[in-house]
C-alpha cells in the first residue's frame, strides 16, 4: 500500500475544517497547528493563573462578607480555567511541567493585563467589568474553535466570565450610585483600567502576525481589532449608564459605521508590558515561583501516598 501522502493529509484537514467538523486529539494535525494550539491554550491557562494574583490581593480587603465570598468565588473559577486549560495542551502532547517552568523562566507569555497593580476596592469592579467583559468577547467565539478541547473548555469558562462580568458592573454600579469618594473611586479605576483593557485583544490587525493562519484553522473566528470594536461598543454605553466617562477626549459615535471611534492605542506601552517591563511584571512571576516551591511538599506527600496506594494494591491483588 503506498503512504498516504503529506498534502492529501493536510488537505483533509483543511476541508474538515472549512466543513465545521471538530479535529479530536487523536486527528491527523499539522505540527503547526498543534504548537499554534499548545502556544495560545497554555498563555491563556498561564493568564488565568497569573490573573488570580491581583485579585486575590483582595480578598481580605473585601468590604464586606457578601463581597469577600464572591470575590473568593471568581478567584477559585479563575484557577479552574487554568486547569481546565491545562489539561487541553495535555491533549496536544504537551508536558505541563515544562509549560509552568516556561512561564517562570519568562520564555512564555500571559495577558499584558495582569501586570498592572490593583490599588483599590474599586479595581475588582473595573476587573470584573472591562478585563471579564474584554474575555468574553474574546473567548465566546472560541466556543467555536476548530480544535474540539479548547472549544469545549471555553463553553464553561464563558458561562463563569459572564457571571464575573456582572459582579463586576454591579461593584461598579454601586460605587458609581454611592458617595462622591466612592464615585471618585469607580471613575479612578475606569481610568486606568480602560486603555490596558482595550490592549488585552493585541496587536492591530496590520501588525498580528498570527491571525491570518489561525483564521483559517478557525482557532480564531475573528481579528483582533473586530473584536476590540465589538468591546468598546458594548462597553461605552454600559459607562453612560453608570454615570462614569470613558477616560479618551477624542472617542465618538461614527454615524456612518455605526462604530464608536476610540484615540489611537499606545503600543509602545502594550510591547514594554508584554516583554516584561510592566508595573508588575517580576512580581506576579516571583509570586508564582514561590507558590511553586511552597507547594513542593504537597505534591512531595500525594506522589508518597500514591506510591504507597500503587505497593498495596499490588501486594492485595
Ligand atoms: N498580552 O499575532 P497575535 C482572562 C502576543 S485571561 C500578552 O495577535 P494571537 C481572565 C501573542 O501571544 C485572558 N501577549 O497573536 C483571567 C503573540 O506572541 P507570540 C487571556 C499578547 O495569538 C483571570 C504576539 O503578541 N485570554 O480572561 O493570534 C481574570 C502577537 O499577537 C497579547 C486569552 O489568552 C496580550 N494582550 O492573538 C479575569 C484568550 N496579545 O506567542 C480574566 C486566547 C497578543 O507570537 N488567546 N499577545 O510570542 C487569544 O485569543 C489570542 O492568543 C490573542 C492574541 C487574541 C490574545
Amino acid at each position: 500500500m503506498e503512504p498516504i501522502s503529506f498534502a492529501l493529509l493536510e488537505s483533509n484537514f483543511q476541508s474538515k475544517i472549512d466543513r465545521d467538523i471538530k479535529i479530536e486529539p487523536k486527528d491527523w494535525m499539522p505540527d503547526d497547528y498543534r504548537q499554534t494550539l499548545i502556544r495560545q491554550i497554555s498563555q491563556h491557562a498561564h493568564s488565568e493563573i497569573v490573573g488570580m494574583l491581583p485579585e486575590g490581593n483582595w480578598i481580605t480587603r473585601a468590604p464586606n462578607l457578601r463581597r469577600k465570598a464572591v470575590l473568593l468565588a471568581k478567584v477559585q473559577d479563575e484557577a479552574g480555567h487554568g486547569l481546565y486549560l491545562y489539561s487541553a495542551t495535555e491533549t496536544l502532547g504537551a508536558d505541563r511541567e515544562e509549560l509552568i517552568d516556561d512561564l517562570h523562566e519568562g520564555r512564555a507569555k500571559y495577558s499584558s493585563i495582569f501586570n498592572y497593580p490593583t490599588l483599590s476596592w474599586a479595581d475588582m469592579g473595573a476587573i470584573g467589568w472591562l478585563v471579564d467583559g474584554a474575555a468574553i468577547m474574546n473567548q465566546v467565539p472560541l466556543c467555536r474553535c476548530s480544535y474540539g478541547p479548547y472549544a469545549r473548555a471555553m463553553v464553561r469558562v464563558c458561562k463563569e466570565e459572564s457571571f464575573h462580568q456582572r459582579q463586576g458592573f454591579e461593584i461598579m454600579m454601586s460605587l458609581a450610585n454611592g458617595s462622591p469618594e466612592q464615585k471618585e473611586m469607580a471613575q479612578d479605576a475606569l481610568n486606568r483600567f480602560w486603555w490596558p483593557a482595550l490592549m488585552m485583544f493585541g496587536p492591530n490587525d496590520a501588525t498580528s502576525k498570527h491571525t491570518a493562519q489561525s483564521m483559517k484553522w478557525k482557532i480564531k473566528r475573528h481579528t483582533n481589532d473586530e473584536l476590540r470594536q465589538q468591546f468598546v461598543d458594548v462597553t461605552v454605553p454600559q459607562a453612560e449608564l453608570i454615570g462614569l466617562t470613558i477616560p479618551d477626549e477624542n472617542l465618538k459615535w461614527d454615524k456612518k459605521t455605526n462604530h464608536y471611534i476610540t484615540s489611537p492605542i499606545n503600543w509602545d506601552e502594550f510591547w514594554q508590558v508584554v516583554n516584561g517591563n510592566g508595573p508588575c511584571n517580576k512580581e506576579r512571576i516571583d509570586a508564582r515561583k514561590k507558590a511553586k516551591e511552597n507547594g513542593k511538599w504537597v505534591r512531595d506527600a500525594a506522589m508518597a501516598h500514591a506510591v504507597k496506594r500503587s505497593a498495596i494494591n499490588l501486594l492485595t491483588a
